[in-house]
């Protein structure tokens, strides 16, 4: 990649990952609400996972449908290797898994994209951004 004349590889590199986006569905897959405490809505976090290992992990984000990560979440990325994002919900103790957003290999064409959106069944999402670190 090319930043004004100076170019470097691509790989391996520090990435920075911000604006994670996460939704959950109203419901879990079995019917049940995510809690049984209030209005049955998750305690949202994401962990971040490079080559099947989590490196970062999102703070919680209390009884929501919808959260919002800033970071910047920084990692580094080898070509070839796996990049997840999987959002969960909080509990005490564990946690439910409410969406995997994986990327099984990452490339150079990828990451140019800069943009990385995951949706699936009953509304669930992950997006955030990842950029080239300074
Ligand atoms: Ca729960
Ligand atoms: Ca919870």
């Amino acid at each position: 990649m090319c930043t004004g004349s100076a170019c470097t590889a691509a790989f391996p590199h520090a990435y920075v990952i911000t604006n994670i986006s996460a939704t959950a569905p109203n419901m879990k897959p079995d019917g049940m609400p995510w809690d049984t405490d209030g209005d049955g809505t998750p305690d949202i976090y994401v962990d971040i996972s490079v080559g099947g290992a989590v490196v970062q992990s999102t703070p919680v984000n209390p009884n929501s449908f919808n959260a919002t990560f800033a970071g910047p979440f920084t990692i580094t990325l080898t070509e070839g290797t796996s990049l997840d994002l999987q959002s969960s919900d909080k509990d005490d103790p564990g946690s439910e898994v409410i969406y995997d957003c994986p990327i099984p290999m990452v490339t150079a064409s990828l990451l140019r994209t800069r943009y990385v959106l995951c949706s699936g069944v009953g509304g669930v999402t992950i997006n955030y951004t990842i950029n080239p670190a300074e």
